[in-house]
């Protein structure tokens, strides 16, 4: 029995100590591979979800494809691999994807104790509730009783439970593991409420048999800063990973645009455009890439505006207003730090 306990230990280390060899180059797998392996939703309206032929699109789908830009100078040579929530961190933990960009909450306990880190936020999101009309309820405060439909894994199901206590009431928690299980369930009755992060609802509300008869209530109950993440132990990717969304943040500031970023190269006499574009400066040399992978960010992909505006904002189904994803000079809380 003994024996086999310190097989197993034995065996345990050996795989943590692979494991630990394997991040500490994540950059170079990915450019030996040539392909970005970017773990994705199995389908979230406006973050990564895939059409009949097989294509991504999102917010989160855009920030790969930047990741993609800045390492490999191609954002197509992506893999996507879409997880549910309870499956996320396993396939990062074990190295089946090069990194999350899944609608994934930034929180202390998935930051430290998971081995994992979050390099950013690329939507600032909080939790809320749909409902069905039928309930006559204005108010999340009167929702004590209520069934209420919810994906497992998620800091949706924690901050339900959390929000129920606080206010004195119960609940009955219908469980999924997929959204569009929930969704189902919502839209089939077995549920008078689902809750999730709020960027979903109102997506979520279009597809139903009759979005008429369901509303959003008012209340946020929660922070969800929702981000990439990498494995700990990887700086030189974690900075990518990192730059990679920062890099778009800072063209949105800068006004380069995907249409503009060639004239902007050629012409533009400000020092702070030209040290993004790898005119001036450290250029790639501190994240080991070529000069021009924030350029190829913005050529490819577009600056933050842009990824938004088309995937959840004005030029989407979702048509959601910038609100804290807008710029810090615009009211927001979007801030990336200087490219210098
Ligand atoms: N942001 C929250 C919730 C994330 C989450 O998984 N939300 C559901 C919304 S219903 C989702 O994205 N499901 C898509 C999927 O499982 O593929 C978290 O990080 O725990």
């Amino acid at each position: 029995m003994k024996k086999i306990t310190w097989a197993l230990v034995a065996a345990g280390v050996t795989c943590v100590l692979a494991a630990g060899f394997a991040q500490a180059s994540t950059k170079e797998e990915v450019q030996k591979r040539g392909v970005f392996k970017c773990g994705v939703s199995t389908g979230l309206p406006g973050f990564s979800i895939a059409d009949e032929k097989g294509a991504w699109a999102g917010i989160d789908v855009d920030v790969c494809k930047a990741i993609a830009a800045a390492t490999l100078g191609d954002a197509t040579k992506i893999k996507y691999v879409p997880l549910n929530a309870k499956e996320r961190f396993t396939a990062l933990q074990s190295g089946e994807i090069d990194a999350l960009v899944r609608g994934t909450t930034w929180t202390l306990t998935r930051d430290s104790s998971l081995g994992l880190n979050f390099t950013g936020v690329n939507y600032y999101d909080g939790q809320g509730f749909m409902v069905s009309k039928k309930l006559g309820v204005k108010s999340a405060l009167e929702l004590n009783g209520a069934a209420i439909c919810i994906q497992s894994g998620t800091t949706s199901e924690l901050n339900l439970a959390d929000y129920f206590k606080e206010n004195n009431m119960e609940y009955k928690a219908v469980v999924f593991d997929t959204h569009d299980a929930t969704a189902a369930a919502f839209d089939n009755g077995r549920c008078d409420v689902l809750t999730s992060d709020q960027s979903q609802l109102y997506g979520l509300r279009t597809h139903l048999k009759n979005p008429e008869g369901a509303i959003v209530l008012p209340e946020v109950i929660s922070k969800e800063p929702l981000g990439p993440v990498v494995r700990q132990g990887d700086d030189a990717w974690f900075n990518i990973v990192k730059w990679s969304l920062n890099a778009m943040i800072e063209a949105e500031e800068l006004g380069i645009t995907q249409a503009n970023v060639d004239e902007m190269k050629a012409n533009s006499k400000s020092p702070s455009v030209q040290r993004l574009l790898g005119l001036e400066g450290i250029a790639g040399k501190g994240l080991g890439l070529n000069d021009d992978w924030a350029y190829q960010i913005i050529k490819q992909v577009g600056n933050y505006g842009e990824i938004f505006e088309r995937n959840v904002g004005a030029d989407s189904p979702l048509k959601i207003s910038r609100g804290l994803n807008a710029l810090w000079s615009k009211g927001g809380i979007m801030y990336a730090p200087p490219a210098r």
